[in-house]
């Protein structure tokens, strides 16, 4: 009950802000863009994304706590003059929407100088999409409009490589759990090697999450993995400006 009034209050003072965790090129370095993470208030109990999310769902209120997470991303973003790009992430749900994305959407960005061309949704791939083909057409559509989308999560759901492939996304994100000490677990090296030339054949990029040392980097780029993401080289922050500390031992 407590919950409940306190993710109204936080709906109704839009109380939530974007924190944005760069994501690197792993050949140059470069920052490719970030991606934006929702945090309610600091003190709360919702101030995670998880409880946040779930407490939304439960309460029917998921559509306007995602919309407005959206609409925080894009207002809070300084993705400067350049080409960076900004990550997204949307809830599987969302898909059933085919209005997801509003139209003020498209203003809103265009006050920040950012073109949908720079937007990169993030689909998880947790929770397997229920209508794959709705979602399919709905994201096609925006997609003509030039959003991109990205598969977040792979490896660590149950959505299989050919459905992967008939969304061909513009990024697959390798989950976390694959990364986790892939120099030292040959299984982890042989499905990222799979991911690799699957990616490759179908010219997807692939973004490695939640690099936290050297070795797993050193050997990712080894690999040939294009982009990177974590603690290693940068933690979601307020400034987006934040320098890939983890690139200079490489
Ligand atoms: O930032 P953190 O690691 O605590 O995020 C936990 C989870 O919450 C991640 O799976 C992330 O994708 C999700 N998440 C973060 N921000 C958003 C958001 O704005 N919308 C949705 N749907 N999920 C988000
Ligand atoms: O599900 P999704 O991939 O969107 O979740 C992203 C979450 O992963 C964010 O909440 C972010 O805070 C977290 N994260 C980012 N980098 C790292 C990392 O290097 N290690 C760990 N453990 N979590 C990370
Ligand atoms: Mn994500
Ligand atoms: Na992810």
């Amino acid at each position: 009950e407590a919950i409940r009034r306190e993710l109204a209050d936080i709906l109704d003072h839009q109380r939530i802000v974007s924190v944005y965790q760069p994501i690197v090129s792993l050949t140059d370095g470069q920052i490719l863009g970030y991606e934006a993470l929702t945090r309610g208030p600091e003190q709360s109990v919702l101030h995670s994304p998880l409880p946040l999310f779930e407490e939304a769902e439960k309460a029917g209120l998921l559509y306007p706590l995602d919309r407005l997470a959206r609409q925080k991303a894009i207002q809070n973003a300084f993705v400067g003059g350049g080409d960076q790009l900004i990550f997204i992430n949307v809830s599987a749900h969302i898909l059933k929407d085919p209005h997801f994305v509003p139209g003020r959407t498209l203003e809103l960005l265009e006050s920040r100088g950012l073109r949908p061309q720079q937007v990169v949704f993030e689909i998880t791939e947790r929770s397997s999409i229920e209508d794959f083909e709705s979602a399919k057409k709905i994201l096609e559509h925006y997609r003509s409009q030039g959003y991109r989308i990205a598969i977040d999560d792979a490896g660590a759901g149950y959505s299989s490589l050919q459905a992967i492939a008939e969304l061909h996304p513009d990024f697959i994100k390798v989950d976390r759990s694959l990364v986790e000490g892939v120099h030292q677990k040959k299984i982890k090296e042989y499905i990222l090697e799979t991911l690799v030339t699957f990616a490759q054949k179908l010219d997807i990029s692939l973004i490695a999450e939640g690099i936290e040392t050297t070795e797993e980097l050193v050997k990712l780029t080894r690999m040939g993995v294009h982009y990177g993401q974590g603690y290693l080289l940068g933690r979601p922050g307020k400034d987006m400006a934040v320098l890939p500390e983890g690139m200079q031992d490489m």
